[in-house]
C-alpha cells in the first residue's frame, strides 16, 4: 500500500502540473455554461453551488473569446437557455508589449477579471456590464471599458469573463480592438493542453498506477 500511495502522490503533482499556462498561446480558450440558476447578476452565478463546487453543465473550447448560445444574429430573442450563466476562461498572451484597453460585452450582465500573471489568485475586475445589450457592442456603457493596462510580451496573463442571464438572448465576449472578440492566436484555454513531455509523464504514471491497483487486488484475493 506504501507503494500505491507514492503512485497516487506523484500522479497528482504531475496532473496538477498540467495545469501550468501553456508557454504558447494554443488557440483556444476555455467556456464553461451553468443552467437553471435563477437571477440577471453575475453575484447569483458566483453564488450558486454549481459554480462553486466547479461542476458546469457544458464544457467547450472556443477559437475565440466569444460565448453566443443562440448564434449574434439571434441576439435579443433567441431563448437557448434561460437562467444561465457562462464562464470563459483563459490565458492571453500580449503579441507586444505596451498598454492595452479590453472591452466586454453581454447579455445580460458580465465582470471581467484580469491577473497580473498567470495565477487566477491574483486577477482583479477591470471592466463590466451592467445591463444586457446586442453582441459585439462594446461602447454602449462606458463601465464596458477598461483603464489602459501595461501589459508585456513574453509574459501569460489570466483573464476570465463572467456573464448571468435570466432572459431572452444570452452571450459574452472581449475585445481588445474594440470592435471584435480577441482570436484564439492570443489565447490558451485552461489546464485542457498539457505540455508533450509532462501529458507522457501521466500517462506512464497512471499506468503504473493501475498496474499496482491490480496487483494489490490480486493480492488480497
Ligand atoms: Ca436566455
Ligand atoms: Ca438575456
Amino acid at each position: 500500500m506504501k507503494t500505491l500511495k507514492v503512485l497516487i502522490a506523484a500522479t497528482a503533482i504531475v496532473i496538477s502540473q498540467a495545469q501550468a499556462a501553456p508557454t504558447i498561446p494554443q488557440g483556444l480558450i476555455t467556456e464553461e455554461v451553468y443552467l437553471d440558476i435563477p437571477g440577471d447578476q453575475v453575484s447569483d452565478l458566483i453564488g450558486s453551488s454549481k459554480f462553486q463546487n466547479g461542476t458546469p453543465d457544458l464544457v467547450n473550447s472556443r477559437t475565440s473569446f466569444e460565448y453566443a448560445a443562440g448564434g449574434l444574429d439571434s441576439t435579443f430573442y433567441a431563448h437557448t437557455y434561460d437562467n444561465s450563466g457562462a464562464r470563459m476562461a483563459g490565458y492571453f498572451y500580449p503579441p507586444t508589449s505596451g498598454d492595452y484597453t479590453f472591452w466586454i460585452a453581454a447579455d445580460d450582465t458580465a465582470i471581467l477579471y484580469l491577473s497580473t500573471d498567470e495565477n487566477p489568485a491574483h486577477k482583479s475586475q477591470i471592466a463590466s456590464v451592467p445591463s444586457w445589450w446586442f453582441g459585439r457592442a462594446y461602447t454602449h456603457n462606458p463601465s464596458q471599458q477598461s483603464a489602459p493596462v501595461s501589459l508585456i510580451q513574453g509574459n501569460v496573463y489570466y483573464i476570465e469573463a463572467l456573464m448571468k442571464e435570466n432572459w431572452g438572448g444570452e452571450h459574452v465576449s472581449v475585445s481588445i480592438d474594440g470592435a471584435s472578440p480577441i482570436p484564439g492566436s492570443y489565447l490558451s484555454p485552461l489546464g485542457a493542453v498539457p505540455e508533450p513531455s509532462t501529458c507522457l509523464a501521466g500517462i506512464a504514471a497512471l499506468s503504473m498506477l493501475a498496474m499496482s491497483i491490480r496487483a494489490n487486488r490480486k493480492h488480497r484475493a
